[in-house]
């Protein structure tokens, strides 16, 4: 797969992006098979120890993946004064190497869109209504198989938990008020001018940072890129597969688990050579959510490690933070 057109290179927002040295492939990621009786405790022990799992036997058929895939290649093909038409991305809408509005900046391009058909905004409908339909369909119908697969984890999560209503975390995501976006990234391969500069090492595509809703559902084409940073500090690289989902922790389970599941930071180097292409679905609930631990995971007497707040107060705190920023550390209890 080759996207023809790449984000200008010599523009100076490159010169800003920083580089990091490749880390090996970690082979141990945790697996989980959903159709395998063992997969609740699999999924909480697998939070537990890394805020990131691997998920095989899903459900959603390849060809749905493969179909927004090519769909993706065909937008970010386009000539860049068209892809701009798209932009700013304000939330929703077309970016180029600036990530958020403080600062961040990668060696990427992406398409941010709303999951919520309720709430789907003006320049979501703008941006598709200017392309094609196929596109859009490729987008809903992708997002509804993979809703549908995230919902079945978070009950799995509840019962390896031992929590009752199972739909306890899986309605925050249902609910027709959910607040959780999804996000096409591509990430050029290095340009040839610039890897004599960089000897050895790889553009950052997207800056370390952990997810602040409930749960991230990523699927990405067979390039690697993605790292993830262990819980002694070390950063490893996922090996890629395009026919499963890889998913993160994010803050805000972090905060409903009391900081017994701990979301993981993570980051994207762009290879030198080929195109990375991810579509993630980011599960939050209602902005006006309060998130606090579930009172069934307290044990007696056991304090929420952080202050009350709402999914909006985090989410309008994390917006204005820089990728790397311990975002939660503001909602800490002291
Ligand atoms: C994000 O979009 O928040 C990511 O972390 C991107 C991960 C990827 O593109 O593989």
């Amino acid at each position: 797969m080759v996207v023809q057109s790449q984000p200008a290179a010599l523009d100076p927002l490159s010169n800003l992006i920083k580089s990091c040295k490749p880390t090996s492939l970690f082979t141990e990621i945790p697996e989980v098979d959903l159709t395998d009786p063992a997969a609740k405790t699999q999924i909480v022990k697998a939070c537990e120890e890394y805020g990131f799992f691997k998920v095989v036997n899903h459900g959603v058929s390849l060809e749905l993946m493969n179909k927004l895939e090519a769909e993706a290649v065909k937008f970010f093909s386009q000539s860049q004064s068209e892809k701009d038409k798209a932009s700013p991305p304000d939330p929703f809408g077309y970016g180029s190497k600036r990530i958020g509005p403080n600062g961040d900046v990668g060696w990427i391009e992406y398409l941010l869109l709303n999951a919520n058909p309720q709430l789907t905004s003006h320049k979501t409908l703008a941006i598709f209504q200017e392309r094609s339909q196929k596109f859009r369909r490729a987008v809903d119908e992708y997002i509804v198989a993979v809703k549908k697969m995230s919902y079945q984890v978070m009950e799995l999560m509840a019962d390896g938990l031992n929590i009752t209503p199972r739909n306890v975390m899986s309605k925050l995501l249902k609910d027709e008020r959910s607040d959780s976006c999804f996000r096409l990234n591509h990430y050029p391969p290095c340009p040839d001018h610039q890897l004599q500069a960089l000897s050895g090492r790889n553009l950052i595509g997207f800056g370390e940072h952990t997810d602040p809703q409930i749960i991230s559902v990523l699927r990405s084409n067979n390039t690697s890129g993605l790292q993830i940073q262990l819980r002694d500090g070390t950063w490893v690289s996922v090996p890629s597969d395009q026919s499963s989902f890889f998913l993160n922790v994010g803050d805000a389970l972090q905060v409903m688990t009391n900081g017994r599941f701990k979301s993981v930071k993570h980051r994207v180097l762009a290879d030198t050579n080929k195109s990375r292409i991810s579509m993630i679905y980011f599960g939050g609930p209602p902005l006006s959510e309060k998130i606090a631990p579930l009172p069934t995971l307290l044990a007696e007497e056991e304090e929420s490690l952080y202050k009350e707040f709402t999914w909006c107060e985090y989410k309008m705190s994390a917006y204005k933070s820089r990728l790397a920023d311990h975002r939660l550390g503001l909602f800490e209890k002291t």
